[in-house]
């Protein structure tokens, strides 16, 4: 059996989620009329603390159709340089919502106030107007850094200040909230509108939703449409979502362990470069020194353990509720194998 950690997102639906979805009761969503999807659109708007909810395919579609919904052609959205619409969209901003990036460099995932407000740019005809001020929590090629809740507080005053929503890529914003021990609706109290996935770390097979103002909702439900993302019997997949946000969230504390674990194992290994303190929720990233990422990723998928690289000389394990303590003990002693051998 292969140890996958590639990422959060391989996780197979509970056998109580599979119960739910032959049970669920469905209709026409497009006519909004799917009582298991309206179910969970109200509970995700209930623990984000905004008015309406909308389900939407995967996490992309849910920050494309932010980004549609909020910008015009021709506008500017500052983002954080490594953030996923950025670097892992396929430049949808720019391919759907003719919009353009304006990407600065975090730390640890995280703009400061300061950096933001020097981003945004004057009335001036030369310049893009700027539309939206984006943050990513947790930030997934920080590591599965948690943005602090005073630095999320602190951007998004000033983008009150300002005018300027904010939107919150939190794909991992359940795994932030465990980690901050905070209700996910402080953090996303921090933002305008917040998109979150169902399908990571919750372990839904399918599904993420955004949350905001009502009337933004409603804008947003006309791009769902414009995509092609207007579903039908879409009860099948929210009924599982409903069982992900019900009885999933507690348990990613154990994800979290688990990869303070591995981050441990990892660096006394020689060859390695990780500081297992900076592992606050479920991505462990760390630098190879020995063999170039794509090597040691190769190396370590010939003796059973799946992993991804993230550049020339740095893998991601991500850890999630289908592999155990003991799979971290496995993949620990395979990893130190591979680098013995190379
Ligand atoms: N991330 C995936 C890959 O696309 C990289 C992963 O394996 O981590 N926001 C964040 C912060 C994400 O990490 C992801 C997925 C998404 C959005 C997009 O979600 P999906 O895959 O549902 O489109």
């Amino acid at each position: 059996m292969m140890i996958d950690l590639r990422s959060d997102t391989i996780t197979v639906p509970t056998p109580e989620m599979r119960r739910a979805m032959s049970a669920a009761e469905v209709g026409d969503d497009v006519y909004g009329e799917d009582p298991t999807v309206n179910r969970l659109q109200e509970l995700a708007a209930e623990m984000l603390g905004k008015e309406d909810a909308l389900l939407v395919v995967s996490g992309t579609m849910g920050n494309q159709v932010s980004l549609l919904t909020h910008c015009r052609p021709g506008t500017e959205v500052i983002v954080e340089q490594d953030c996923h619409i950025f670097y892992y969209e396929a430049g949808a901003a720019s391919a759907l919502g003719g919009v353009q990036l304006r990407a600065l460099p975090g730390r640890r995932g995280a703009l400061t106030a300061e950096q933001v407000e020097a981003a945004i740019r004057a009335d001036d005809i030369h310049q893009p107007p700027t539309a939206l001020i984006c943050l990513e929590n947790t930030h997934n090629r920080a590591g599965g850094a948690v943005i602090p809740l005073a630095a999320m507080q602190s951007v998004y005053a000033l983008a009150v200040r300002h005018g300027l929503p904010l939107h919150l890529d939190g794909a991992r914003i359940f795994n932030a909230a465990i980690a901050l021990g905070v209700a996910a609706k402080e953090i996303a109290a921090c933002a305008t509108t917040v998109q979150f996935c169902l399908s990571k770390g919750l372990g839904a097979p399918i599904g993420s939703l955004i949350a905001g103002p009502r009337d933004w909702i409603a804008a947003a439900r006309r791009w769902r449409k414009r995509l092609g993302g207007g579903m039908r019997q879409a009860g099948v997949i929210a009924a599982a979502g409903i069982v992900a946000l019900e009885t999933m969230v507690d348990r990613l504390a154990e994800d979290h362990a688990n990869a303070r674990f591995l981050a441990e194992g990892l660096a006394a290994l020689p060859g390695l470069e990780l500081d297992p303190a900076a592992v606050e929720t479920n991505i462990v990233i760390f630098k190879t020194t020995a063999l170039s990422a794509p090597a040691l990723v190769e190396a370590l998928r010939r003796r059973g353990l799946l992993c991804v690289a993230m550049d020339a000389d740095r893998v991601r394990f991500t850890t999630h509720k289908d592999v155990s303590r003991a799979d971290m003990e496995k993949a620990l002693a395979i990893v130190k194998d591979a680098l013995r051998q190379a």
